[in-house]
């Protein structure tokens, strides 16, 4: 596009458009431009460019909206949801598919994906839904989807794009984790310096290599941590504790635990047992008021 002889108000405008994260956004700066443009001969040619791709771009939205495409329709939010957050190249793809059944495209090209994915996470029987949300440069980037997420991971390559993710998203509620990868390219000073610096910061993080798969481990327990929930197993007696956790708010209790498997008929229970990280010992007889904690055991015997 010539921008002979446009006005510094353009040339402002012009510059808001090209960092724009959202089509809307984009659109709305279209807009702009299209009033700060000349409306004399010279610029005729420039006017119409501006407005067929104002019509493009307004089409496609509107397209995008009624298709159900944009995940504000398109993606049912489950209990426990993490949206990846990066810039392209930094390994998000690569990351979707060490952690989740899905299997998005990896590649060198920027922008590669232009749709949020979405994957399930298998947390030892608890799942986790995890979401690549596109580029945060491009104009795919869902910004709502990384806004609306229980825990935003936020991953990077280099220190730089930490603060640049930051400001463009909220500074609350959401949990933060810092995810910093391709750790298998660096050497072990710069390892030791970058914890340093993380930690200084007293971010959130994990360094990791979704190449070599190291610390995915630690990543995933961070990652469930930043739900502030706990993971109680149930058990009949005489019998194995159950394959699936049951989750539960944090400081929970024994009479939550009822309610939630006896659907509210705690009033049956005649006697509570207990095993894991908040008894005293094996089998502790306790109360409804007792507290548990993540991978406690209990044990009901009805009347
Ligand atoms: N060395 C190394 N390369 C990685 C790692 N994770 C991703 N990559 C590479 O980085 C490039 C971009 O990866 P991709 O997952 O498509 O990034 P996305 O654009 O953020 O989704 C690919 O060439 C990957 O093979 C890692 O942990 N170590
Ligand atoms: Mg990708």
């Amino acid at each position: 596009m010539a921008s002979t002889n446009q006005s510094p108000a353009y040339l402002k405008v012009q510059g808001k458009f090209l960092t724009a994260q959202t089509s809307e956004e984009r659109l709305n700066f279209l807009e702009e431009m299209i009033k700060e443009c000349p409306k004399h001969k010279s610029s005729e040619n420039m006017l119409a460019n501006l407005t067929t791709r104002y019509k493009k771009l307004k089409e496609k939205i509107t397209k995008a909206k009624k298709s159900g495409k944009t995940s504000k329709v398109g993606i049912k939010k489950y209990d426990l949801q993490a949206v990846i957050t990066g810039f392209s190249n930094t390994g998000k793809s690569s990351l979707m598919s060490v952690l989740t059944n899905a299997s998005p495209k990896i590649s060198d090209y920027k922008f590669t994906t232009t749709k949020p994915i979405i994957g399930m996470m298998n947390y030892s029987g608890t799942l986790i839904q995890i979401i690549e949300n596109p580029a945060i440069e491009s104009e795919f980037y869902d910004k709502g989807l990384t806004n609306t997420a229980d825990t935003i991971l936020i991953l990077v390559d280099n220190l730089e794009q930490i603060k640049q993710i930051e400001k463009q998203i909220p500074k609350f509620p959401q949990k933060k984790i810092i995810l910093f990868n391709k750790k298998d390219k660096l050497t072990e000073e710069k390892i030791r310096k970058l914890h340093a610096t993380l930690q200084s910061k007293k971010y959130n993080f994990v360094l990791i290599s979704t190449k070599t798969q190291e610390n995915i481990g630690d990543l995933k327990d961070k990652l469930f941590s930043s739900f502030n929930k706990i993971r109680v197993y149930t058990k009949e007696p005489g019998k194995e504790k159950s394959q699936k956790p049951i989750i539960l708010n944090q400081n929970s209790t024994i009479k939550d635990v009822a309610e939630k498997i006896l659907h509210g008929f705690s009033e049956k229970i005649k006697e509570t047992k207990l095993w894991g990280p908040s008894s005293k010992f094996s089998a502790q007889k306790v109360g409804l008021k007792h507290k548990l904690k993540d991978l406690d055991v209990v044990e009901f015997k009805t009347r």
